[in-house]
């Protein structure tokens, strides 16, 4: 999906593969083709300029750790810069059991087959864990005759219940499946909607009636990511009138330069949740930053360069970490960086077995709470601005209203967060006063 973006990334860095310092000169030349690369993939300019401004910030205003070389150095600021643009380290929430979720966007986008693909996944999901789900699929998109079709036959092949309403009047159609998906209790009720070939009035109108109704769970842009830039003024345009949760990117698969998803996230605040990457019901993937990330940069030489310089810097970490507990002046950044370092172990169950006894005694049940928590958490704390990690006394009600809409959770998630804190930060403290001197 990033194709372009990776073969242009990795002829950029080879020059210091000898080892060239890292001047004022050469880097401003690099960042001069970063941009170039940028831009060519079809980002918009004035985030092509945000980014490359913001590497140029860091590369200046840290001081390199001696371990690094140059070229490592450059490469690992480039790579968090380009996480950071993305939505910060991918953790995606995962659907409730029992949810309405909406699609919207233009005409085209790929909202019928993406709204496919999602009722694939949840069932599919469910299986996984021996559980059977009840979903419902149903359309309100009058306006293209074979449009209701074309769903219900995905319906079919993906094996869900699909209804199709007596009127053919959007509002009067929503009410019929509300109480359809009421009377036959399902526990997933996932409704496509119609679009136009271009943003209009009455069609931002009609659904922002049918959200007022309907009061979905989950709004979801369907974007194609074909259409490069002009895809991000859509999603301001859904934005602004009905809002939504999250985007899917649809059409990856093709010939696009993925421009628009590097940019998504910083223009709209909202994550990119999916990407679809082809036409079948199982072509859709979960988006993670930090893989696609990975996948821009994780062509040939460059791969093994950004793992040396993750090594180095990780070693440099826990010393940072050792001194803050030794200090007490231990911040929720710190926390971050100690949960980071646990994900990087293995997860809660792989590292329970080597405890005494096998970590025999916690339950199951126990371990995926945990591990939902501490995912929930990690996407909290990557949702904050540095300041408010490192001084979360100021996440007043609103700054905690946008952390959790960015990392997808409820505000009470970000308030479990801050209380879990503050106990583990008095454990530090006591640890500190009781502990080795
Ligand atoms: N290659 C590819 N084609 C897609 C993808 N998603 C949708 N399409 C195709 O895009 C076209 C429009 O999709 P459709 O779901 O009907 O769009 P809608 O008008 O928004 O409902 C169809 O031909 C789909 O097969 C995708 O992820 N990859
Ligand atoms: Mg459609």
């Amino acid at each position: 999906m990033f194709d372009f973006l990776s073969q242009k990334f990795s002829s950029l860095f080879s020059r210091f593969d000898n080892g060239e310092k890292l001047t004022e000169s050469n880097v401003a030349q690099t960042l001069d083709q970063l941009k170039q690369a940028l831009l060519e993939a079809d980002v918009p300019y004035r985030v092509v300029d945000s980014f490359t401004q913001s590497v140029k910030e860091d590369v200046l205003g840290t001081k390199a750790i001696a371990s690094l070389k140059p070229a490592e150095h450059l490469m690992k600021i480039v790579q968090d810069k380009i996480i950071m643009f993305l939505g910060g380290e991918g953790v995606v929430a995962p659907f409730p059991s029992s949810m309405v979720l909406m699609v919207m966007g233009l005409q085209g986008s790929g909202k019928t087959t993406t709204l496919g693909k999602l009722a694939y996944k949840i069932k599919k999901d469910a299986l996984k864990e021996g559980k059977t789900k009840k979903i419902l699929v149903a359309s309100v998109d009058f306006y293209r005759p074979a449009a209701i079709d074309q769903l219900e036959l995905l319906a079919d092949r993906v094996g869900v219940d699909f209804y199709r309403t007596q009127s053919k009047q959007p509002l009067l159609a929503v009410k019929e499946i509300i109480s359809r998906h009421q009377q036959h209790c399902y526990d997933v009720l996932l409704l496509d909607t119609a679009g136009r070939l271009h943003v209009d009035n009455n069609l931002l109108q009609e659904l922002q009636e049918i959200d007022a109704l309907l009061q979905p769970n989950y709004k979801i842009l369907v974007l194609d990511a074909m259409t490069g830039q002009e895809s991000l003024s859509v999603a301001k345009v859904f934005e602004d009138t009905v809002g939504f949760k999250g985007a899917i990117l649809t059409k990856m698969d093709s010939d696009t330069r993925g421009g628009s998803a590097f940019a998504f996230r910083y223009v709209l605040k909202k994550p990119i949740l999916f990407v679809g990457e082809g036409e079948n019901v199982a072509d859709l993937s979960f988006f993670f930053p930090d893989r696609a990330a990975e996948r821009i940069l994780g062509m040939g030489d460059v791969r093994s360069l950004i793992e040396q310089a993750e090594e180095k810097i990780a070693l440099n970490e826990r010393e940072k970490a050792e001194e803050a507990f030794k200090s007490g002046s231990f911040s929720l950044q710190d926390f971050a960086d100690q949960m980071a370092m646990m994900s990087k172990l293995g997860s809660l169950s792989q590292l329970l077995k080597y405890m005494p006894g096998g970590g025999m005694n916690v339950s199951p049940d126990v371990i995926q709470k945990g591990e939902v928590e501490l995912s929930k958490f990690r996407a909290i704390i990557s949702s904050m601005t540095l300041k408010e990690r490192l001084n979360p006394s100021i996440l007043d009600n609103s700054r905690m209203k946008r952390v959790a809409q960015g990392a997808g959770v409820v505000q009470q998630d970000v308030a479990m967060l801050l209380k879990r804190f503050e106990e583990a930060k008095q454990y530090v403290k006591l640890l500190n006063r009781f502990g080795s001197h």
